[in-house]
């Protein structure tokens, strides 16, 4: 053990990635819970994006469309399968079962109008 692990915590604990709820302008963010609990998967500025297989794939129950175009999240890989869209700016809490669409996303788009 070195002594400078014992130093006084003069540094905050760094905030996992993995546990924040924050959303910048300009992303779309999609956490694995609903209301934005749980690991937030996605915090991208990309305008197509495929959610890694292992971290987000059929797990997202939450999502937040902080862009200015229309939110495309697909059911499949690869921009395929059943869909749903999001306007610009839109957040929803809770992707089931309204929406019939928790722990369902694999991709997403972003466009001018709904894919
Ligand atoms: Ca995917
Ligand atoms: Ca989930
Ligand atoms: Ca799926």
């Amino acid at each position: 053990m070195s002594l400078a692990l014992a130093a006084p915590a003069a540094a905050a604990p760094v905030q996992p990635f993995t546990e924040t709820t924050a959303c910048d302008s300009g992303r779309v963010c999609m956490w694995e819970d609903p209301f934005k609990a749980g690991n937030r998967y996605v915090h991208s500025t990309q305008t197509t994006f495929e959610i890694p297989g292992w971290d987000g794939d059929n797990e997202i129950s939450s999502v937040w469309n902080r862009t200015g175009q229309k939110l495309t999240i697909f059911d499949n890989d690869g921009y395929t399968g059943t869909r749903i869209c999001l306007n610009a700016g839109e957040y929803v809490a809770e992707l089931g079962p309204e929406r019939a669409f928790d722990n369902e996303a694999e991709s997403y788009k972003l466009a001018n109008n709904c894919l």
